[in-house]
C-alpha cells in the first residue's frame, strides 16, 4: 500500500515501506529522463548484514566497517569520488550558471556526481580504534525536511544513509517536504525513488510551508523510533557517523549529540573536513558561534567534547527526552534561534550536549539562502523575533545586555511565550547565570566591573563597527565615532581583570614598528596576555596598558584609536565609562 500524503497525515494508514526492488532498472530510468545523469551502484548491499537487514550477529552489527572493503566501486575516474572537487568542465559551464539560483550551490555539478560516490574515512586513529559497540545500540527516526532541495543532492543524502547505516537500526526515514513550489522531481519521480530503498520511509508533504521548525516538530511526532537523528537535505553521511552518536544516548538518555559538520563546497561538492576541535557559543547579537578549544589535547581525539550551543542542523536525541523537553517553540517562524532555545533548555534543565569528533556527516553549505522567509516581513524581522522570544523565556537578566547591542530584539514582538514559561517553570531548569558559570562564556560576564560605552571628554565613543558576525571583526581596527547612545557597536565590557571586550573579542594594541604608535584592533581575549590589559586610573582617567609601560589609548585624529605615550594634558585620553546595563 502506498499513499502519499498532506497535512491530514495518519501514519497507520499512510505509511510507505519500501522494500528492496529493482534500483538498477530505476536508475537507468532517471538517467533516460536526464534526472540524474550518473547511475549508482547496481543495488544497496550492506557489508556486514545481509540485504533484508538481518545480520549474522551483533557484533557485525554494532561494528563500522572498514571503508575500503565496498563491493562494487564507483569507477575512480568518476566526478567526484572520494570527495575530490568537480569543477564544471566547459559544456556544463551555460547549465551550471543558468541553475546555480535554484539552490545556491552548483546543482549542475552535484548532477554529475554518483548518487553512492566513495567518500574517504576522515576518522583520526584514536576513533577507527574505537569501531566496536556493546549494543544494543537504540533505533533511530532519521528527520529530513526540505524546501525547494535539489533533486541529486537529496538522493544522495539518501544514498549514503543507506549505504553508511546498519538498516537494522533505522526504524525509519521521514522525509516532509514542506511546501516546494515547481519541482517536479520532488513528486513522483522521488515517490518511486524511495521504494526502491531498502528500509522504511515515509514521505509527508505540507499543503502550506510550515517552515522547518514547525515541520520538525510534525515530523517528530508521527516518529516512532527510540532516537531522532535530524538530517539538511543536502548532506553525505560518512563511516561509522551513527553509531557514534547512538552509543552516547544508549550511556545518558539526557543527552543530545552533534556530528562534526564537514564541508561540501557549493561550486565543487569538494569534501573539506571540519575542525574537531571546537565549540559551539553565541554572540551579544544572539549569533551562533563556533570556538576554538585552547590546549586542545591529541589524546582526547575519540571523547566527545561538551559544547554550550549546537549549530541545529544536524543532531541526534532521544525521542522521549525530545518530547520532554518541549519539542521546540513553535513560536519560532521557519528557523533561527531555534538552536539557542533547544540549547539552552537542555543544558539549564538537566541535560547535556556535545559533539562526537568520530562521527562526521559532510554537509553542503550555500552561498546564500535560496528561499524567502515570510512574504509579509524581512527575513531579519522573522529571525529577530524569533530571538526575542528566545531571549524572553532563557536569558533571565542578560536579556539587557542583548537589547542594548541589538535593539531591533527589544524592539520587536515576539508574540506570547507564557506557555514556554511555564516549560521552564515545569522542567525545574536553573538559571541563565548557572549556565554562564559552568561554561565560563567570556563575552557573558558575571565578574565583570561595567557594561555600557566608553567615551573621552570630547564625546567620542569606541566604536567596533563590526557587522552581525563578530568573528569577521578579529584584527579589525578600534575606531572612535560620535556617540550615538544607540547601543550597538559602542557598548564594551570592562572586567574586573583590565580587559575591555567587544563581545568575544577583547582590545590590544596591534604589532608596529617598536617606535611607531600602535593602532588598536580586536584579538582573542586570553586570560595571561598582559598587552590585553588595560588599568583604569580614576584619578587621571587614563587606561594604561600593562605590557607597553607608560602607554596609554588614545583617540589620533578623528577616529583613529591608538596606544601612544601617557598624556594627562591629552583629553582624547580621558575615559569615561558610561553604565548602560545593570547585571
Ligand atoms: C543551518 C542549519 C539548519 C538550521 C538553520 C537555522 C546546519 C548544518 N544547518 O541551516 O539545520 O538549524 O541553520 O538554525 O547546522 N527548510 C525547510 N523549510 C523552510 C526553510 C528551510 O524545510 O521554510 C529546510 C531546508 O530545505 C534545509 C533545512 O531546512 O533542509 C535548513 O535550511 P538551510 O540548509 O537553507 O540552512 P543552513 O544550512 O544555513
Ligand atoms: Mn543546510
Amino acid at each position: 500500500l502506498t499513499r502519499f500524503c498532506s497535512d491530514s497525515y495518519q501514519p497507520e494508514q499512510n505509511f510507505i515501506t519500501s522494500p528492496k526492488s529493482q534500483p538498477k532498472q530505476f536508475v537507468e530510468n532517471m538517467v533516460k529522463e536526464n534526472v540524474v545523469k550518473i547511475k549508482f551502484k547496481d543495488s544497496y548491499e550492506q557489508e556486514t548484514c545481509q540485504s533484508n537487514g538481518q545480520c549474522s550477529n551483533d557484533e557485525q552489527l554494532y561494528q563500522v566497517p572498514d571503508q575500503f572493503s565496498q563491493k562494487n566501486p564507483n569507477p575512480s575516474n568518476w566526478p567526484g569520488e572520494m570527495g575530490e572537487a568537480y569543477l564544471p568542465p566547459p559544456q556544463l559551464e551555460e547549465e551550471s550558471k543558468r541553475r546555480f539560483s535554484e539552490n545556491m550551490f552548483d546543482i549542475a555539478v552535484s548532477d554529475q556526481i554518483a548518487l553512492n560516490r566513495a567518500m574517504p574515512d576522515i576518522r583520526n586513529e584514536h576513533c577507527k580504534a574505537h569501531s566496536r559497540f556493546n549494543g544494543p545500540l537504540p533505533t533511530v527516526s532519521i528527520i529530513i525536511v526540505f524546501h525547494n532541495e535539489g533533486n541529486s543532492t537529496l538522493l544522495r543524502t539518501l544514498v549514503s544513509i543507506i549505504n553508511r547505516t546498519p538498516w537494522k537500526l533505522i526504524h525509519e526515514i521521514i522525509l516532509l517536504d514542506d511546501a516546494s513550489v515547481d519541482r517536479e522531481y520532488l513528486h513522483e519521480p522521488l515517490e518511486k525513488f524511495i521504494q526502491t530503498l531498502p528500509v522504511r520511509t515515509i514521505l509527508l508533504r505540507n499543503e502550506k510551508r510550515l517552515g522547518l521548525i514547525s515541520s520538525r516538530v510534525k515530523a517528530a511526532k508521527i516518529a516512532t523510533g527510540e532516537t531522532l537523528m535530524f538530517l539538511d537535505s543536502h548532506v553525505e553521511v560518512l563511516n561509522g557517523w551513527l553509531l557514534y552518536l547512538l552509543e552516547e544516548i544508549q550511556k545518558d538518555r539526557k543527552t543530545i549529540v552533534c556530528p562534526i559538520i564537514d564541508v561540501l563546497t557549493w561550486d565543487a561538492f569538494q569534501l573539506l573536513q571540519g575542525a574537531t576541535d571546537i565549540f559551539g557559543t553565541f554572540s551579544w547579537k544572539m549569533i551562533f558561534r563556533w570556538s576554538k578549544i585552547q590546549g586542545f589535547s591529541l589524546s582526547n581525539q575519540a571523547l566527545p567534547i561538551q559544547t554550550p550551543t549546537m549549530a541545529g542542523g544536524l543532531y541526534a536525541i532521544d525521542r522521549l527526552y525530545f518530547e520532554e523537553l518541549g519539542m521546540y517553540d513553535e513560536g519560532i517562524k521557519i528557523w533561527g534561534g531555534e538552536n539557542l532555545e533547544m540549547s539552552f533548555k537542555c543544558w539549564m534543565c538537566g541535560g547535556r550536549i556535545i559533539i562526537h569528533p568520530c562521527s562526521h556527516v559532510a554537509h553542503v553549505f550555500r552561498k546564500e539562502t535560496p528561499y524567502k522567509f515570510l512574504e509579509s516581513e524581512s527575513v531579519f524581522v522573522t529571525i529577530f523575533k524569533n530571538y526575542k522570544r528566545v531571549v524572553l523565556v532563557w536569558l533571565d537578566e542578560y536579556k539587557q545586555l542583548i537589547y542594548a547591542v541589538n535593539p531591533d530584539i527589544k524592539r520587536l514582538d515576539g508574540g506570547d511565550v507564557s506557555d514556554r514559561i511555564q516549560l521552564r517553570q515545569k522542567l525545574n531548569c536553573t538559571s541563565f547565570k548557572d549556565y554562564l558559570k559552568r561554561f565560563k562564556l567570556k563575552n557573558f560576564p558575571f565578574n565583570h566591573r561595567f557594561i555600557g560605552t566608553v567615551s573621552t571628554s570630547n564625546h567620542r565613543c569606541l566604536d567596533s563597527m563590526m557587522g552581525p558576525d563578530v568573528s569577521k571583526g578579529l584584527n579589525t581596527q578600534v575606531s572612535a565615532q560620535t556617540c550615538h547612545k544607540d547601543g550597538g557597536n559602542q557598548i564594551f565590557l570592562y572586567t574586573t581583570t583590565n580587559k575591555i571586550h567587544f563581545d568575544e573579542l577583547c582590545l590590544e594594541p596591534g604589532e608596529g614598528k617598536s617606535t611607531a604608535n600602535r593602532n588598536i584592533i580586536f584579538t582573542i581575549c586570553m586570560n595571561d596576555r598582559k598587552e590585553q590589559n588595560w588599568e583604569y586610573d580614576e584619578q587621571t582617567f587614563q587606561l594604561k596598558n600593562e605590557h607597553f609601560k607608560g602607554k596609554c589609548l588614545s583617540i589620533l585624529g578623528d577616529s583613529n584609536v591608538m596606544l601612544i605615550p601617557c598624556d594627562t594634558n591629552n583629553p582624547s585620553q580621558r575615559w569615561t565609562f558610561n553604565q548602560e546595563v545593570e547585571l
